[in-house]
């Protein structure tokens, strides 16, 4: 068997087998729970109600190996670029970087969203991909399967958040080139007040982020945590921080022939909106996601062209108060 990681898609060669076949055996739940704007809240989290069948699954049926790497992210916290720094750090001595495989293929399908995986019923394609695998959830961290959150060391976790300003605009924006009728029933006024209420998909984005800050401060050799903005400010910097921690850390070789810095640029958002397979096609099975809509601006701040000063105010507010005490400090809130 190869060694991984290896992209999702190419462990799989039944690419045209893509038709979705939900699970039906949780329907009588999920129908029991609080429904709000085609959310339910499942265990806290509210959740769009087409994925909350494949997170019961994974939480019934997945095993972890101790080789895994889960990514688990805030939606549009920057998930896509950590799929990209992850797939290249951790494949970097497979192949010449300039044929490293995250430039003929999409992030997301180098790094499978399983949570999506599971709510189509082919969560069973998670068994044949060599280890280490690669695997991303938006799940909080009280919702993952106990093996993901085993003790024992070994498979290890690597958060990202993003300041939640950023992260609402970024959403109505994706939302607004979705194919499904629903997504458009967001504007962005609503969406603000969602996130405040804690009621926005996969929301309350404070306890989402406070469950892997404190996991994080307990086990700091199993959940890194990170954020969007950090990264962003020295991507060198985390990217080393990102191969001790994964257990393949730069050489000093490599640090001398620039490895490092070649890593960044390939996973650059110019870069990576620059390439043709990140143009065309699309991602997603119930909502259909084009590629490209995964691209779209990058950096900080895009929120002051978009919300009131009213509601930054009140965004930061909340999330300030909800955060209190707890030892995290969120480069935006400063
Ligand atoms: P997901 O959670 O649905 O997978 P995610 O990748 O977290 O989405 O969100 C996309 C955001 O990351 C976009 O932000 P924006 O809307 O504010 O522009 C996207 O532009 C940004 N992004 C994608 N790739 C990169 C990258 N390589 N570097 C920095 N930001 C990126």
């Amino acid at each position: 068997m190869a060694t991984g990681p290896i992209p999702f898609k190419s462990s799989n060669n039944e690419e045209e087998d893509v038709k979705p076949c939900p699970p039906h055996d949780y329907d009588e739940l999920v129908s029991t729970l609080p429904l709000q704007e085609g959310l339910r809240l499942y265990q806290n989290f509210w959740w769009p109600e087409s994925v909350v069948p494949g997170i019961i699954q994974i939480q019934q049926q997945f095993h972890a190996r101790p080789t895994d790497v889960f990514l688990a992210t805030f939606p549009k916290s920057g998930t896509t670029w950590l799929k990209a720094l992850i797939f290249t750090i951790m494949t970097r001595t497979q192949s010449p970087l300039a044929q490293n495989p995250i430039l003929s293929h999409h992030p997301h399908d180098c790094v499978i969203f399983m949570d999506g995986l599971f709510a189509i019923g082919h969560g069973h394609k998670l068994e044949p991909m060599p280890s280490p695998r690669i695997l991303h959830t938006h799940m909080a961290y009280s919702l993952l399967p106990a093996s993901v959150r085993d003790d024992d060391p070994g498979s290890r976790i690597i958060y990202l958040c993003r300041d939640p300003k950023d992260t609402v605009v970024s959403l109505w924006r994706f939302l607004e080139k979705s194919n499904h009728e629903k997504a458009k029933e967001f504007p962005f006024d609503k969406l603000c007040d969602m996130f405040c209420e804690g009621t926005s998909p996969i929301g309350p984005i404070w306890d989402h982020v406070l469950q892997y800050w404190r996991e994080s401060l307990r086990r700091p050799d199993k959940v890194l945590f990170l954020t969007y903005e950090e990264m962003l400010e020295n991507t060198v910097k985390i990217v080393k921080r990102l191969g001790e921690f994964l257990g393949c850390p730069f050489s000093e070789e490599e640090e001398r022939e620039g490895v490092v810095e070649e890593v960044v640029r390939i996973c650059s958002f110019e870069n990576l909106k620059g390439l043709e397979v990140n143009k065309v096609g699309s991602q997603g099975s119930f909502w259909k996601f084009s590629n490209s809509s995964y691209f779209r601006k990058g950096g900080v701040g895009d929120w002051k062209n978009h919300m009131s000063m009213e509601m930054a105010k009140k965004m930061d507010e909340v999330m300030r108060g909800k955060i209190k005490g707890s030892g995290l400090i969120l480069p935006t809130l400063n």
